[in-house]
């Protein structure tokens, strides 16, 4: 169902966003996702990548007030998670992030969701600044902070490439993270995986 391509040559313009690879996301954690740990070694494999190259890496995180509108005690859809400063708002400790990387803080307004990484932050600012074009973007969760990063940044004129070993969905219902891959690709993102990189 992906759309691939014949591999990626990585250049000036390109830039790797790494979304939400925090502690309550992955197995043990308060919002867990299924198989979320597991794409802390295939992401490690493209942030050295990106370094080696000088290219850009950029870790987003979900950084909620304890009183979020999107948690159970306020009427919303979920547990409470990624309180700014908890421990489980960390992100995971095995992931080998730059030690300068940018980190982009989403969604810490007590009454706003936001699951874009774009919505409410000075992401797009900062990429502009820096001359990217071209996003590769993996993390946690694919259908819906991953999903709707991909969605705003089409909509803001990015290329973009899906990391689809680099992924994991929630899946409340099943079939949501297949679903968002598939809107992903009706708005023109594409799909690679380690393997398609020279
Ligand atoms: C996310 C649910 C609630 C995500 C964040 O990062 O995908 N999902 N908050
Ligand atoms: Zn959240």
């Amino acid at each position: 169902m992906n759309t691939k391509t014949d591999g990626f040559r990585l250049s000036p313009g390109d830039a790797l966003i790494v979304v939400h690879v925090q502690n309550d996301f992955l197995p043990g954690g308060s919002l867990a996702v299924p198989g979320g740990d597991e794409v802390i070694p295939v992401l490690n494999q493209y942030i050295a990548r990106f370094v080696q190259e000088g290219l850009p890496v950029i870790a987003t995180r979900d950084w909620h007030p304890p009183d979020h509108c999107s948690f159970h005690a306020q009427g919303g859809p979920w547990p409470p998670h990624c309180v700014a400063g908890s421990r489980g708002a960390e992100f995971a400790s095995g992931l080998a992030l730059p030690e300068d990387v940018p980190i982009v803080s989403q969604a810490t307004w007590p009454d706003k969701e936001a699951y874009s990484s774009f919505e409410g932050t000075d992401l797009a600012y900062l990429l502009q600044e820096i001359g990217v074009r071209r996003l590769f973007i993996g993390g946690l969760a694919t259908d819906y902070c991953v999903l709707h990063t991909v969605l705003d940044a089409r909509r803001l004129g990015f290329e973009v490439v899906v990391l689809e070993d680099a992924v994991r969905a929630v899946d409340v219902e099943p079939e949501d993270g297949r679903r968002a891959l598939a809107r992903m690709r009706e708005e023109g993102a594409v799909f690679a995986g380690c393997k398609d990189f020279a």
